[in-house]
């Protein structure tokens, strides 16, 4: 496939100020009518023809200035129109259909509706046009359909008209009023109910809000419009943004690609990300619905009032929603829970990501397929990225800046750079270096060494930016990095510092400290860096039980985690982990959550990452018998935690939250040390369980035990929630999570199962991706867990190919594993590329990872 390169951008020669879409809507087959107004784009160099992309469409006729036209011809999908100079009607006839849609690209069918998901090149499957970001157009919408089928017939902006036709057909009409890109196009068509609401706006718009879902499932939607309400609330008060429709929809689908999308005034949302109540969706599932629906809201001006030139400037849209979302949760549940939790998902995710054959910067350089690009580096590390500008700003100056972005460019087509602009001539910040950071992939790593002479302290930062592919040589990038240095003698620090790394080496010196003090770095995670510092085990747990910024307390217990599990078998630094962990579990100060958090062991990819040489079976056995090591030394506390924490659970609020929180890992510490104790206590946890939250966290500690208590719960947990789909894909991911000897065969007679279906992607994401996450599933030294993931590749790579793409780096990462793994892991994307006609997004990340 063809390499498209940043550098080779040219705008598009024609403008469409309008377009105008006719469709009859049918599961089976749908006509489309589009009339789009075209002129020449001054701005561009002028072409006699027009050039409109497609992709599977049926053509049925072209006419320009109402005249029917036979002097088009086709290019690959593309359709060309000779085109004289001047304004022009352009009308296209086309036909889909949308039942033999299984890419869930452009207009497809799920459950009996019609949905449609264009970013970022599916509007193409819909009809003929400039499907690019930077053609803004305003869309009027016709939609024709039985209305016993779909009596909900949905489009963008606002609805204008709709009435009843013969043989018990209807139709409606919606015009939008801001212009936008053919990737926020949205419709749908089908039989659903709404929760309403409304909201009005700080400048006085009355706005109608609609939650729409199958009316079984309208019982589970109060939390998602809450949510949205909040999320209109937030937009105004901490970044001026002003809801701009006098509607605001979301729709809930069951089969869809991601997790949901922006269309404009009409979002669609995976149901994962709509439906929650107590019952059927964990507290986690409850912030992962208002996460996302403020994420999708928020880009109504990130991202649709100021969209993106081209799909390199992704992260232009992404990094700063990300940033946006990130900030709404911890505003709304507490800053330093959110935090370790964002950290955690980009070092599992993203920092492999980088440190992978699929490493790319933020803003990438060239792709062969634009799916692939919806990375945890466009969106995780570019979220990091502008974080880092607000620390160097502040948070007032971010603001102004941000306010000028969105003043600048309202109504534009925007690129990252205009964004960096924007931030230095609305803070007063210099952001030439800076920029490095939208231009180079890697994480960078920072090595940190100490001196203490008369009463100073010397830090000397060395950073380096590894290799990645492609680009070999590396500059450094400017590293803010907040830092307190801890007293031995009182435990204080005197205040934070903000210091920023911008060289190769860099010695910062601080005075006024009688004795050697106790360095606390990266504070907040102020920096997307790896730090490696001199710094003794007792020090890190001084820091473990006793750091004022609740980020780096965890991290100097993470990292005291880290040295056991990846140095040599050491006595004393389990014994430093022991005495930290005491000291947390003495702590009355701390809240229960973030007790539990700062006794959580790190996630197997990230342990993987910072393996020299992975192994992952010894891995599970270390991290594993770590786990045995902790509950059996604290096993009376364990116990009494998850007793005492059993009426607090039940409550409702933060409180409730955090005891549910601490009382299921207390629950997993007393399993592994005695799963004899264990498997009771979690089957009277699930049984008595009063929500999700506790139900599934008894069975996630089941599922890894043996005996009759793991066979009952499981049982019961299906047959309760038979008709729960997003609940049995959790019952999947329950078994495919666990750490089991025959883990994998287990995972094989799953896939057997009939609840099992490679048609939607939730049921396949919640066996396999989690299946390709479990060391002992993914990893079974036969290769046979390799082979099953290269065999789903190969089935979906038709099918659903942005779907079957996910699943290439887990493969792609063999070089970080042992040897043997890494030769069969190898074997199987041979297998991959040799296997005939692959999709662009297979072909583009099997080929990046055999390097
Ligand atoms: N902007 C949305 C991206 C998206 C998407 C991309 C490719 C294929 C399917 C997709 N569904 C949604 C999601 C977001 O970041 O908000
Ligand atoms: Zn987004």
């Amino acid at each position: 496939p063809a390499i498209i390169r940043r550098k080779d951008y040219e705008p598009f020669a024609w403008r469409v100020p309008e377009i105008r879409l006719d469709f009859d809507l049918g599961l089976e087959t749908t006509r489309v009518e589009a009339t789009l107004k075209v002129t020449p784009n001054p701005d561009a160099e002028a072409a006699p023809e027009i050039r409109l992309d497609g992709d599977g469409l049926v053509l049925e006729s072209v006419a320009v200035d109402g005249e029917q036209r036979t002097d088009w011809r086709r290019e690959g999908e593309a359709l060309i129109v000779p085109l004289s100079p001047g304004e022009h009607v352009l009308n296209v006839a086309t036909r889909i259909a949308p039942s033999a849609n299984t890419q869930l690209m452009g207009l497809y069918a799920s459950n009996g509706m019609l949905c449609t998901q264009c970013e970022a090149e599916g509007f193409r499957r819909i009809t003929f046009f400039p499907d690019r970001p930077d053609v803004l157009s305003v869309y009027t919408v016709r939609m024709e359909a039985d209305a016993g089928a779909f009596p909900v017939l949905l489009s963008n902006g606002n609805p204008v008209e709709q009435g009843t036709l013969e043989d018990g057909r209807h139709f409606a009409e919606w015009h939008d009023p801001w212009p936008k890109p053919s990737y926020l196009f949205a419709l749908v068509a089908g039989d659903l109910v709404a929760r309403t609401d409304r909201f009005t706006t700080c400048g006085g718009r009355e706005v109608e809000l609609g939650v729409w879902v199958r009316s079984e499932d309208l019982p589970r939607t109060s939390h998602a419009m809450e949510s949205l309400k909040r999320s209109m609330k937030w937009d105004e008060e901490t970044f001026g943004r002003e809801y701009d429709l006098d509607r605001f929809n979301i729709v809930a689908v069951g089969d869809f690609n991601m997790g949901a999308m922006e269309n404009k005034g009409l979002n669609i949302f995976n149901t994962k990300y709509v439906l929650a109540d107590e019952e059927t969706a964990t507290d986690d599932d409850f912030d992962a619905v208002e996460g996302v629906i403020g994420h999708e809201y928020f880009h109504n001006w990130s991202g649709n009032r100021v969209t993106c030139r081209d799909w390199f400037q992704l992260s232009l849209k992404e990094g700063f929603t990300v940033l946006r979302d990130q900030l709404f949760s911890q505003d709304l549940h507490g800053a330093a829970i959110k935090r370790i939790g964002d950290v955690r998902v980009l070092r599992a995710v993203q920092f492999p990501e980088d440190s992978g054959p699929f490493a790319h910067p933020i803003r990438p350089d060239s792709y062969k397929e634009i799916s692939n690009f919806y990375t945890a580096t466009v969106y995780n590390k570019g979220a990091e990225v502008i974080r880092m500008m607000r620390e160097l700003a502040g948070e007032a100056a971010f603001r102004k800046a941000s306010d000028l972005y969105f003043e600048r460019h309202d109504g534009e087509a925007a690129t990252c750079e205009d964004f960096v602009r924007s931030m230095e001539d609305g803070a007063g910040l210099d952001l030439a270096q800076f920029r490095r950071w939208y231009e180079q992939a890697g994480t960078p790593k920072v090595t940190v060494e100490q001196a203490y002479a008369g009463d100073a302290i010397t830090l000397t930062l060395r950073q380096s930016v590894p290799a990645t592919p492609g680009q070999p040589d590396k500059q450094p990038v400017p590293i803010p990095l907040k830092v307190a240095l801890f007293d031995r003698e009182s435990g204080a620090h005197s205040g934070e510092t903000l210091i920023v790394l911008d060289k190769a080496e860099q010695s910062f010196t601080f005075d006024g400290h009688t004795s050697a003090p106790i360095l606390s770095i990266n504070r907040g995670f102020t920096a997307p860096v790896v730090i490696e510092r001199e710094i003794s085990r007792d020090d890190l747990v001084f820091l473990a039980g006793n750091d004022d910024d609740s980020f780096a307390r965890h991290e100097a217990m993470q990292e005291l985690l880290l040295a056991y599990l990846l140095g040599d078998e050491n006595e004393d630094a389990r014994e430093a982990i022991g005495t930290a962990a005491e000291a947390i579990l003495a702590d009355d100060a701390l809240d229960h959550e973030m007790r539990a958090e700062l006794l959580s062991l790190p996630p197997f990819a990230y342990l993987a990452e910072r393996s020299e040489v992975y192994d992952p079976g010894a891995m599970v056995v270390r991290r594993e018998g770590l786990k045995t090591w902790l509950g059996e030394r604290f096993a009376d506390r364990f116990a009494s935690l998850h007793d005492t924490l059993e009426a607090p659970a039940r409550e409702a609020g933060p409180v409730g939250k955090q005891a549910r929180r601490m009382r299921s890992l207390a629950l997993g510490y007393v399993a592994a040390a005695d799963p004899a104790k264990g498997a009771p206590r979690a089957l009277a946890q699930y049984r008595e369980a009063q929500g999700m939250t506790e139900r599934q966290g008894a069975l996630a500690v089941l599922a890894g035990l043996d005996g009759p208590e793991r066979e009952e719960a499981l049982a019961d947990f299906y047959t309760r929630f038979a008709d729960n789909a997003l609940v049995i894909d959790k019952w999947f991911t329950l078994q495919a999570t666990a750490l089991r000897e025959d883990v994998l065969g287990e995972i094989e007679q799953l896939a057997q199962h009939p609840s099992f279906t490679m048609s939607n992607p939730n049921r396949v994401r919640a066996l396999y991706a989690v299946m390709a996450g479990n060391p002992l599933a993914f990893h079974d030294a036969s290769g046979a867990g390799y082979r099953m993931i290269a065999d789903l590749i190969l089935e979906l790579n038709l099918k659903n190919p942005q779907l079957a793409a996910r699943f290439v780096p887990s493969l792609g990462r063999y070089r970080r594993v042992e040897p043997g793994r890494a030769a069969l892991m190898r074997a199987e994307l041979e297998r991959i590329a040799e296997a005939g006609e692959l999709s662009r997004d297979v072909s583009e990340q099997v080929s990046a990872s055999l390097g």
